[in-house]
């Protein structure tokens, strides 16, 4: 991920390192003794001559003062504004081209700006503290994500009523078998599920899911193709409750995010089902596209989180930053994969390690 960003930022701290102009050096020396005056009297130079033994004897005890007389040399520099632009436009460039969309990345350059232009640094430190900048900026910008397993507990120890959430995404992002790798990782914590099969749209999606459900051991509710998906999604919930089951994962069929009348169907799932939780299914790949579906998307019925797939076929990475940036709303989970352990939670610092900084 950003693989280059590292090797532009040796290369321009070193640039910047190189330019003997913007450079402050500052050498410590030793004090000079005033040289005494020839017609000084004989008892004066005597005075004088015990004076400077007593001092280079406490001198010697000081480690300070050896430094001193070494004369060290300690070379600062200051990074101008005009230097920083050079680097900006690079780094701006860099991050467009790993899917990073342009807002985040204005907002990331005026960041680093405010945090390098100005401040006097060592020579050798420039390039620790511009990735540490750097490295900050990207930690604030991403949302700290939560664990749905918790609030499916929260709740359920509350009310004793079913956690609902409410998939949404445009067509093959992923959602059915994000669904399916979610219900699984739940059961395996004890947590119960069922699964609604709301997409009613497209051919063998019903049965797409049910495939999943008997692979998972997890009940599927489903109605008739061309059914309303709001009822099947009314169906599962009050299932759920008579059942005492823990969490209703809602399916729905793939839409595309510029179609009104769909996103008209969506507001009304969300409307019947009441959901706990809206999640966005985007792939990790589409970079500015998967921001625009997550807009509009939450424009329609106000998403909870968001999941990005195919994050294993993805080596830019920049869409996770953008999407939870603009959107504002933690990302969930990666998809990593296409069996059902390939679901990580996010991790904000695996992330940032992961841009090889
Ligand atoms: N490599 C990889 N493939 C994935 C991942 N998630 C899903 N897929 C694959 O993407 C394709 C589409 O997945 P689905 O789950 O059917 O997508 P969908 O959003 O439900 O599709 P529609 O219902 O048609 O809108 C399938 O071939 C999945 O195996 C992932 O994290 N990594
Ligand atoms: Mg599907």
């Amino acid at each position: 991920m950003f693989s280059k960003l590292k090797e532009k930022l040796k290369n321009w701290t070193k640039k910047v390192a190189k330019e003997e102009s913007e450079e402050k050096v500052i050498e410590i020396k030793p004090k000079k003794k005033k040289k005494k005056e020839k017609s000084e009297k004989a008892e004066e130079l005597i005075e004088d001559s015990k004076e400077e033994l007593t001092e280079s004897l406490e001198d010697e005890a000081k480690p300070q003062s050896l430094l001193k007389k070494i004369g060290a040399k300690i070379t600062k520099i200051k990074i101008t504004e005009k230097e920083f632009e050079v680097y900006a436009e690079e780094l701006q460039e860099l991050l467009l081209e790993n899917n990073v969309a342009f807002e985040v990345s204005e907002k990331i350059i005026d960041e680093l700006k405010e945090q390098i232009v100005g401040k006097e640094l060592l020579k050798k430190e420039v390039e620790d503290e511009i990735r540490e900048a750097f490295k900050n900026i990207i930690r604030e910008i991403l949302i700290e994500p939560f664990k749905i397993a918790d609030k499916i507990k929260e709740k359920y120890e509350k009310t004793k009523e079913p956690y609902v959430i409410l998939f949404c995404g445009i067509n093959g992002s992923g959602k059915t078998t994000t669904i399916a790798k979610i219900a699984d990782n739940l059961q395996k914590q004890g947590i119960s599920c069922v699964l609604a099969a709301a997409d009613t749209f497209r051919a063998a999606a019903i049965h797409q899911l049910q495939e999943h459900g008997e692979k998972i051991g997890v009940k599927v509710i489903s109605h008739e193709y061309g059914s309303d998906p709001a009822a099947v999604g009314f169906d599962a919930v009050k299932y759920a409750k008579k059942n005492l089951i823990k969490c209703v994962l809602i399916d729905t069929a793939g839409r595309m995010h510029t179609s009104k009348d769909l996103m008209r169907e969506i507001e009304k799932i969300a409307r019947v089902t009441k959901p706990d939780l809206k999640i966005f299914v985007g792939e990790s790949i589409t970079g500015n596209d998967a921001i625009e579906q997550a807009k509009s998307f939450n424009w329609a019925i106000g998403i909870d989180g968001i999941v990005l797939t195919k994050a294993d076929i993805d080596e830019k990475g920049g869409t996770s930053l953008s999407v939870g940036y603009i959107t504002k709303k933690p990302i969930l989970y990666l998809g990593t994969g296409q069996v059902y352990e390939d679901i990580e939670p996010f991790n904000k610092e695996k992330f940032i390690k992961k841009l090889g900084l």
